[in-house]
């Protein structure tokens, strides 16, 4: 390093708040400060803001219907349709202009553009297909696919027929799938023979064909795409409900289906995720809350432009996916990237390279991705033209300072506002983060609630902590881009987000607050700091995992008494799967129990959720009432200094315990 360098690096540690930089605020969608107050102010009227970003069939009456909480509803009256406003609004002013730019696996080398007309075509002849298979308004269509074409494709037909959708990410396993379709009732599943990952070809439709076996109704049509290269293909042979993706759109070659319209509340979207009990939470989005909610925080955070070329390096299998690579950008009719394969392969410069070939505007990806690129080195970066950059997010995980800097300083050539957006599957878009445009930015800190949005972090009694003093983040009123509850389940709906801090027999709505169930601190300046969950929720990669998910599938094996899990602080995941196991008498501890119960939290949940270790253990520290006290596992597997033990039952079993992890 040069002697500029090493000051700069001095300095650049040592700072603390960094503001954003002038060339970007001079073009920014949102520089005016006096917006959180105007949203204060006219609350809830401000979120006609982003209504207004949509096109719609129907105005609507009402901006908030509050009088069921915490059944809120929003733009009541309206209808509209997301296909239409994600594609067809856009036809006129920029039928010829790049919708999706899908970048593959280096295997075959075509990347392929999708203008918004050719995806209107797309969408048009699946929707059609659909229709014609039998799908109709309000069936649960599943997908179970990978980052290629058809997955977005898909999606958008489903919205244009009003057929909700339910993503299942491509790295779950068989299981998984079966579970959702069961609790969605779904008897439509959109799915591909296999796809890349490194430059080999994976059987993608074998744990498809896998997790319909344990689907418990009939299910109608099971539509493959074909993303596998000739030779490639694994030869499996389609059953009579099974059908080739592209057959299905060659039998409708240049159909139309009148986008369908849709009640502003009618369901969007369902999306599974991790919650504290083992049973996955459907969690239910809307039509015109949810859309209008991620194009107006595209818009306001990740500031798209229709002339830009956005990148967001998610899976379209969680959230992140959903909101900002698919509904948020379409819907302001930019230029969305969506990549297939690694950031690793073919080498570790990958992401820079597209970054350099796409002229990409804005990045968006995830700390657990940058911890990784720092581990790389900034020879990758270096080695490329990033200059198109103007903006940079993260969300997932809380980000340490130390991978903000870097990420600002090798890939943001300090010339790039960073968002830290702090939101789960639950909220739909974007809850807590600076504007770019407008707000200092302090590494690992996500900022201030987003305007309209009115958060605090609270004791257990739900008052107020002081600036500094950690606590529970709480959001205080209701927002567009919520979700309505979990499908066919209100009370578990109100039982997991509202019924900590709420007074549950009122109607209200200032007796109602939700509970995200995330650690969090503020400080004088009203910037949020992001703890991590408080729940039996791990958060691995930026994956939401729950423990008691992974205890079943560990004590489903044969020879395993009980399990408990807890994460492991990781350097590059942010946490990571430890669980203590104890045999059953009979059963060794060796290495082939180990490697069933590895293969066996594989199979239920997917190799995300892969035990990073197996400690195996007589017994588990248990408080005198019985429950296993996972604090002190956690302390354990993170090698710290362990506090009181002496309420333990059976105090004696911690020094065993952490005899073994040392020696692991
Ligand atoms: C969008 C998404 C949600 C959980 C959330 C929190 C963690 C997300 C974060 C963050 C700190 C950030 N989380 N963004 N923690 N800072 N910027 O990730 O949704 O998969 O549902 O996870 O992720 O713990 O509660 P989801």
């Amino acid at each position: 390093m040069s002697d500029d360098d090493v000051q700069l690096e001095a300095r650049l540690e040592e700072q603390e708040v960094f503001e954003p930089p002038e060339s970007f605020v001079e073009q920014a969608n949102v520089a005016d400060s006096g917006i959180y107050e105007d949203f204060e102010e006219n609350w809830p009227e401000c979120w006609e803001n982003a209504a207004d970003l949509l096109d719609w069939e129907e105005e609507y009456d009402q901006v908030l219907d509050d009088s069921n909480p915490p059944f809120y509803e929003w733009f009541t009256g309206g209808s509209l349709n997301a296909s239409e406003n994600c594609i067809d609004r856009h036809l006129d002013e920029r039928g010829d202009e790049a919708a999706i730019e899908w970048v593959g696996e280096p295997v075959d080398e075509d990347d392929v553009t999708y203008t918004y007309e050719e995806l209107h075509r797309e969408v048009n002849e699946f929707a059609a297909a659909l229709r014609e298979q039998g799908v109709e308004e309000d069936d649960v269509v599943t997908m179970y696919m990978p980052m290629i074409p058809q997955l977005p494709i898909a999606m958008l037909a489903c919205a244009r027929i009003g057929a909700p959708h339910s993503v299942v990410f491509a790295g779950f396993s068989a299981d998984a799938l079966a579970t959702r379709m069961n609790s969605a009732d779904s008897e439509y599943l959109v799915t591909c023979d296999g796809y890349y990952r490194r430059g080999d070809p994976l059987d993608h439709l074998e744990k498809a064909n896998e997790g319909l076996e344990g689907v418990e109704h009939d299910v109608e049509t099971v539509a493959v795409a074909e993303r596998l290269l000739d030779g490639d293909g694994f030869g499996h042979d389609y059953a009579d409900n099974q059908v080739a993706f592209e057959e299905l759109q060659r039998e409708q070659e240049g159909a139309e289906v009148d986008p369908v319209s849709r009640d502003a509340e009618d369901m969007l979207f369902l999306m599974y995720t991790s919650g504290t009990t083992g049973e996955p939470k459907g969690v239910k989005h809307t039509t015109a809350g949810y859309l209008s909610y991620v194009a107006w925080t595209s818009q306001a955070v990740l500031d798209v432009k229709p002339d830009d070329t956005y990148f967001c390096s998610a899976d379209i299998g969680w959230i992140t996916g959903h909101s900002y690579i698919i509904y948020g950008p379409l819907a302001l009719g930019t230029t969305t990237t969506m990549y297939e394969g690694t950031p690793d392969y073919p080498d570790k410069d990958r992401l820079w390279e597209i970054i350099e070939d796409h002229d990409i505007t804005q990045l968006y990806t995830a700390p657990t991705a940058i911890r990784s690129f720092m581990k790389w080195g900034e020879e990758y970066p270096d080695s490329h033209d990033l200059s198109s950059l103007r903006l940079l997010g993260t969300v997932g995980e809380p980000i340490n300072p130390r991978a903000w800097k870097w990420y600002y300083k090798h890939i943001g050539k300090e010339d790039c506002p960073v968002v830290d957006t702090w939101w789960q599957t639950e909220t739909g878009g974007m809850m807590l983060t600076t504007l770019p445009g407008v707000g200092d930015m302090k590494p690992g800190s996500a900022g201030p609630p987003l305007p309209g949005v009115s958060a605090d972090i609270v004791d257990v009694s739900g008052s107020p902590v002081k600036a500094g003093e950690a606590g529970y983040l709480v959001v205080n009123k209701p927002w567009p881009g919520m979700l309505r509850t979990l499908y066919k389940n209100d009370e578990r709906f109100i039982d997991e987000y509202w019924r900590e801090y709420s007074d549950t027999d009122s109607d209200d709505p200032a007796d109602w607050v939700y509970f995200p169930e995330d650690g969090a601190k503020i400080d004088q300046d009203g910037y949020i700091t992001v703890l991590g969950r408080v729940d039996d929720v791990l958060n691995v990669s930026g994956h939401r995992l729950g423990t008691m998910e992974i205890e079943s599938a560990i004590v489903g094996v044969e020879g395993v008494a009980e399990a408990a899990v807890v994460g492991g602080e990781h350097d590059i995941k942010g946490e990571a799967v430890y669980a203590y196991v104890i045999t059953e008498d009979g059963y060794e501890e060796d290495e082939e129990l180990r490697e069933r119960i590895i293969e066996s939290v594989e199979d239920a949940i997917g190799p995300i959720a892969r035990p990073e270790a197996v400690i195996f253990t007589p017994e588990l520290p248990k408080t005198r009432s019985g429950k296993i006290m996972r604090r002190l596992l956690e302390d354990i597997a993170n090698g710290e200094e362990l506090g009181d033990t002496s309420t333990l039952r059976n105090p004696d079993v911690v020094s065993d315990i952490q005899s073994k992890v040392g020696g692991d």
